[in-house]
């Protein structure tokens, strides 16, 4: 896709003496305050307010910007890019209840509000695009590109995924059926057997080798050049693998993972591979699938180039639900004791997942989603007592994409009660994925033009640490820097993501104390 002009105008200006608008760039500075704890010796905290003031620097130019997918030929591949067409091209479409407008629900940056501020003479809550936060990019404005072992041509392709309303197939079909993946690398081992006759667009060799490598870097380098672009950010929403083995002197370091590379390790995950080419051109890789792509070796190799990844596997129906719904129950003082959560359904991720490996690749990524919750009350769960949680999933061709989604939560309540909390949910898990490639794009996107620094350092700016960890929200299991904690809790996420741009422009955090509704 050819890439519109960039850039949406700002809708706020910060009018504060730690704020400074200069053409190019937002310069603030931010006091970050928290809370330090420990523990004396008789057993009693000592909390102790600390304050740290970092200086932030945001990029006011919207680069153009482009996203290959790899996978681009699957559902959510097919999806995403029919969905930003009808939307560049502002499209409507008749289906059996009436007329559909393109939109972008589903994307949290560009169809939810965040609360800028109280307005001075109403006292109203001021709520703006969350978009519109900071200046970001906007997804009608990204080139696509990308991937696939499958050769199909997009439209083809969008036809064997039966998501969107054939009225709207019609309308994107010609430029759709323009767009061709390149071809990618298939080690079988890795995907479920059933997938194999779908490969045919393929990379000579099976296994890991450096000029895989270097193809996929020269393949974002001709897309970069090709479409005239600043950036390119690298999505993978191919199959789940299976998990690739853990072994010392193979993946364990940087040095490690690119001999194994070289040398066609048979443990290096096609994922990792593109990983790593991403890694030794900063450009930035998002892994949409459970399997373990960033083994060690991976992540250290990101942070010795600074190079941005971000992972694991979309947090799109069922998990998204889960990880608002036990934080409520948990939070609320009730003691959840179990969670079964049973799916059936019928797209070629149903089908690869009816596989042992790559299903267990889901299985993992699915079911340690309310670790931090729990460990995080200490009232109602003694140390190592976690709910009982089972994941199924079913393949059932019938359904195709439209998933079915049911979990029973069983919860103890007052004074030896229960309480059973049963949900079904359906949905077309395409529908729900794609607006988190985009999100994910939007945001790593805008990570890479924010710099800090410690104001109280001589050390000049640099950007986050390479493991992203603020995609948080959008991801099933996320990746966080190496010794940090995992925060899965819904709304936590999004309060971090909230912030940490409220911060960038030099706003406190947004509290919910309404204060001023309070003390008068
Ligand atoms: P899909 O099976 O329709 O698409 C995957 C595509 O990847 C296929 O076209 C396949 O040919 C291609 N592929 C496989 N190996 C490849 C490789 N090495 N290089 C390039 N292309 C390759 O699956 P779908 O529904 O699009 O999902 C994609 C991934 O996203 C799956 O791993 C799925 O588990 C994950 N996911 C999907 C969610 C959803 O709601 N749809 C949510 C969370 C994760
Ligand atoms: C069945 O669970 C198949 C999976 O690929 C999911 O559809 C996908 O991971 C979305 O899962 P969730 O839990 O975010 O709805």
């Amino acid at each position: 896709l050819a890439s519109g002009p960039a850039a949406t105008s700002e809708l706020f200006e910060v009018s504060s003496p730690n704020v400074v608008y200069t053409d190019n760039e937002i310069k603030s500075k931010y006091t970050y305050r928290t809370t330090s704890v420990t523990k004396g010796n008789d057993g009693k905290f000592v909390a102790v307010p600390k304050e740290t003031v970092y200086d932030f620097k945001v990029d006011r130019k919207i680069p153009k910007t482009g996203v290959m997918l790899v996978g681009w030929g699957g559902n959510n591949g097919t999806t995403v890019t029919a969905g930003i067409l009808a939307n560049r091209r502002g499209l409507t479409w008749e289906t059996k209840t009436g007329e559909q407008a393109a939109n972008y629900y589903g994307s949290v940056l560009m169809s939810s509000t965040t609360k800028l501020g109280t307005d001075a003479n109403t006292g109203e809550d001021v709520n703006i695009p969350f978009h519109q936060m900071l200046p970001m990019l906007h997804p009608n404005d990204l080139a696509i590109g990308g991937w696939d072992i499958s050769g199909m041509n997009l439209a083809e392709a969008m036809d064997r995924a039966q998501v969107l309303e054939p009225t709207l197939k019609q309308m994107v079909r010609k430029e759709l059926a323009a767009m061709k993946p390149l071809p990618s690398i298939y080690y079988p081992d890795f995907i479920a057997a059933n997938q194999e006759d779908r490969a045919d667009n393929l990379l000579p060799g099976s296994k890991a080798c450096w000029e895989h490598v270097e193809e996929i870097r020269k393949n974002i380098r001709d897309f970069k050049a090709a479409n005239n672009l600043e950036k390119v950010i690298v999505q993978w929403t191919a199959n789940t693998e299976r998990f690739a083995d853990l072994i010392e002197g193979v993946n364990d370091t940087a040095e490690n993972l690119i001999e194994a590379i070289k040398s066609g390790h048979e443990e290096v995950s096609p994922s990792t591979v593109f990983a790593v080419a991403c890694i030794l051109d900063k450009v930035p890789f998002i892994n949409g699938s459970p399997q373990n792509t960033f083994v060690p070796g991976a992540v250290a190799l990101a942070e010795k180039h600074d190079a941005f990844i971000g992972g694991d596997d979309f947090k799109s129906g069922q998990t998204k639900m889960k990880s608002a719904l036990v934080d409520f129950l948990i939070n609320a003082g009730i003691k959840l004791t179990s969670i079964a959560s049973y799916n059936h359904l019928g797209n070629n991720d149903g089908k690869n997942l009816s596989s042992q490996k790559q299903f267990r690749s889901k299985e993992i990524s699915k079911s340690n989603v309310v670790d931090d919750m729990v460990a995080a009350n200490n009232v109602l769960y003694k140390e190592g007592e976690h709910p009982d949680h089972c994941v199924v999933i079913k393949y059932m061709p019938a359904v195709g994409d439209d998933k079915r989604a049911l979990d029973e939560y069983y919860a103890e309540i007052f004074m030896g009660g229960h309480q059973t909390i049963s949900l079904f949910n359906v949905c077309e898990d395409s529908l729900l994925a794609s607006p988190l490639i985009i999100d994910l794009v939007l945001v790593t996107e805008m990570m890479t033009r924010i710099q800090w620094k410690n104001t109280s350092d001589s050390k000049d700016y640099s950007g986050f640490h390479s493991v992203l960890s603020v995609l948080s929200y959008m991801l099933k299991a996320p990746l966080t820097p190496p010794g940090t904690p995992v925060v899965n809790a819904l709304a936590k996420q999004r309060a971090a993501l909230t912030n940490i741009f409220r911060a960038c422009v030099g706003l406190e955090p947004e509290s919910d104390m309404t204060l001023e509704h309070k003390l008068f």
